[in-house]
């Protein structure tokens, strides 16, 4: 209970707007396609319509045959605190963000470091299609069409050397492009800038780790994290950061955002669990965005159901210390 854990401010905004989405399929809003604020604000049709065509193959031995949430949800439903906590706050404010030109940095524990435009990253690898299962950490769900490529060939590019344990990753720092990320702002969000994310290396070389740049076979909307952005389908897609302008490898486990403002409650590996439950809520189910009132809560799976692919990373770990 939160009154028993002294949660930051952080962590009540986000007991809050659980809350109020519990409260919103309780109410059966969702069903009547009538969910408040977020979804109706939501899908800009023009995004759709201006965002650009992508080329990529389907890849169906790595999508689920789930059925895609809409273009409307998958935009307008977001986690993105730079522009904003709110679910609708990324769809409307991340026009500022500018993603074009973009430059990456790679560093640390790597023979081939530097910064390199965008294009030069991109260029070498062919775009594909998964259909992959999103699970927020704040038990809701979708299943997302993302365009990308796998994270192993890009890394493997750089040469990470014997030393290479880690890989982080750090979103833009810029307060102009991302107002939430100017300092009046740190009182409402408690989150300390830029978003930084970390993975084992053998997490990030997983076949499974995808480097995004598209959804719904276009070019990424800013709010889902243009130009570049990582989805680790079997973790909590707090791990999955956006707008990536650094690449890091490192010997020691990096910090990562959210585990530093309330390492009780988000852990480092972030793993779909539904036997751990966050300190203050069931992992157990989760509220599938899209689903009507009466379909009710889902069960959770393992690793977001990817317990086949991805156990074996894990195998002889106490997942409830490493949560
Ligand atoms: N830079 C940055 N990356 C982020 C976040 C964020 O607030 N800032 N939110 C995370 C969370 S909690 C989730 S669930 C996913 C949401 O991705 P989506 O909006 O594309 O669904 O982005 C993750 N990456
Ligand atoms: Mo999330």
């Amino acid at each position: 209970m939160p009154s028993l854990i002294r949660p930051s401010e952080i962590t009540n905004e986000r007991f809050f707007r659980m809350r109020r989405d519990l409260l919103v399929q309780t109410l059966g809003l969702a069903a009547a396609g009538a969910l408040p604020g977020a979804l109706r604000a939501a899908a800009p049709e023009s995004a759709e319509a201006t965002s650009a065509t992508l080329k990529y193959t389907r890849n169906a031995k790595y999508s689920t045959t789930d059925k895609p949430n809409t273009f409307a949800e998958v935009t307008g439903y977001n986690n993105f605190y730079e522009f904003g906590v709110d679910k609708a706050d990324p769809a409307a404010n991340a026009g500022t963000l500018h993603p074009h030109p973009w430059n990456v940095t790679i560093a640390g524990e790597a023979d081939v470091t530097g910064t390199f435009t965008i294009e030069d990253l991109l260029k070498p690898h062919p775009l594909e299609e998964r259909i992959y299962r999103h699970r927020c950490v704040e038990a809701w769900s979708m299943v997302i069409p993302w365009v990308g490529f796998p994270l192993a060939d890009l890394l493997a590019r750089f040469k990470p050397n014997s030393r290479a344990k880690y890989v982080e990753f750090t979103t833009l720092l810029d307060p102009k492009q991302m107002p939430g990320q100017s300092p009046s702002l740190l009182a409402q969000t408690g989150l300390h800038w830029p978003y930084v994310e970390g993975l084992r290396i053998d997490e990030a070389m997983h076949p499974l780790a995808f480097m995004v740049v598209g959804v719904y076979g276009r070019v990424l909307p800013n709010q889902n994290g243009a130009p570049l952005r990582v989805h680790l389908p079997w973790k909590y897609g707090f791990k999955s950061g956006k707008s990536i302008v650094k690449i890091r490898f490192t010997e020691r486990q990096p910090a990562n955002t959210w585990a530093i403002s309330a390492p009780n409650e988000y852990g480092f590996y972030a793993n779909v669990n539904p036997k751990v439950d966050h300190p203050r809520w069931t992992q157990a189910t989760e509220r599938h965005i899209g689903d009507g009132f009466l379909a009710g809560r889902r069960p959770t799976l393992m690793f977001n159901g990817y317990a086949d692919q991805v156990a074996s990373l894990y195998s002889g770990m106490d997942l409830r210390r490493y949560f």
